[in-house]
């Protein structure tokens, strides 16, 4: 109780009201798949968590924008608390420690959690030229992620980087760059968008705190709650695509009346995620929303197959 009074006022002073909270908590659980009646149960397991998994965060080659859509949401005290609901051990971007010291981390940590951390994976890992493209405390990527993964509870890749390769496999892929899974020859939770929505891994969260377990998945490893439809089943614009009300060009009339922009190379048919509904900057917009055709950012192999972008599927 009395943890749940501090993190109230901590709330307050930072502006946040008590019913925004609420009604934040209340998106939140419909955004993780979870009936209405998790409500109150979402709340308190951020307000007063009882139990804080540890995590292990790794970065491999990526371009942090999967922390950076985390960590810089327009209404981020919220998001934030929901990270403080982990003990964060290693995370290259947010912690002090540099050099030997964070290294040494990193170590501690695996051995004090070993069979318990959750290992949340950023980026594609290089496996030519003995991973030489890339290298963190003298370890390649690959060797890396064989020391840690394993010794994970689960491993979640956040983003098309470490689910699938993302723009790092794009070809000719110098670097032969591979997804987590497909590295190593296991099954990854993936939760692919280039940036993926936070609110997926905070789903993803709240489903492992709330039911002791990882979310139902798709054979692509993604949670069904966020990558069961494609967004052209849920888009607000699919009205003119059925009655064949196109953009042609940017800046038209027809652009400015929000019609349908299949004409401009819109992937959402052919894309599987929840943006029109989740939205972007805790639900202010989203690509189409915002007049761009979805560019199927979270697909696999995305930068090869979709392209050239801004031309008919
Ligand atoms: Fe990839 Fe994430 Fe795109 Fe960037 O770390 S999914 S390049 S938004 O940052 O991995
Ligand atoms: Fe489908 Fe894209 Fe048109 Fe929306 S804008 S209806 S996702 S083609
Ligand atoms: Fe990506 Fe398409 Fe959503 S480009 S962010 S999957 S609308």
């Amino acid at each position: 109780m009395e943890k749940e009074k501090l993190f109230y006022e901590k709330l307050e002073a930072n502006g946040v009201s008590r019913r925004d909270f609420m009604k934040y908590c209340t998106y939140l659980t419909a955004a993780a798949g979870l009936s209405a009646s998790y409500v109150s149960q979402v709340a308190e397991v951020i307000a007063a968590p009882t139990q804080r998994p540890p995590v292990v965060w790794l970065h491999f080659g990526e371009c942090t924008g999967c922390s950076e859509a985390l960590l810089r949401t327009t209404y981020p005290y919220v998001d934030n608390i929901v990270l403080e609901t982990l003990s964060i051990e290693y995370h290259e971007t947010i912690m002090a420690a540099a050099g030997h010291q964070a290294e040494d981390n990193l170590k501690a940590a695996i051995k004090k959690y070993e069979g318990q951390f959750l290992c949340f994976v950023e980026g594609a890992i290089p496996m030519k030229y003995n991973g030489a493209y890339g290298k963190i405390g003298g370890r390649t990527f690959l060797e890396i992620a064989k020391d840690v993964i394993p010794k994970a509870a689960a491993t979640v890749c956040i983003g098309t980087c470490s689910s699938f390769g993302g723009v790092q496999a794009a070809k000719p892929n110098p670097g032969g760059y591979k997804g987590v899974g497909a590295a190593l020859g296991i099954k990854t939770l993936n939760l692919p968008g280039c940036p993926p929505n936070p609110v997926n891994m905070v789903g993803t969260i709240l489903n492992y705190l709330l039911l002791g377990k990882l979310p139902e998945l798709d054979k692509l490893g993604r949670p069904n709650f966020a990558y069961g439809k494609t967004i052209h089943d849920q888009c607000p614009r699919r009205g003119h695509f059925e009655n064949e009300e196109f953009v042609e060009e940017f800046g038209s009339e027809e652009a400015k009346l929000g019609y349908c922009l299949y004409k401009v190379g819109c992937r959402g048919p052919e894309t599987f995620n929840n943006c029109p509904v989740a939205k972007f900057n805790d639900g202010t917009s989203w690509p189409v929303e915002g007049g761009h055709p979805c560019m199927g950012c979270s697909e696999p192999d995305f930068w090869d197959k979709m392209a050239p972008f801004y031309e008919e599927l």
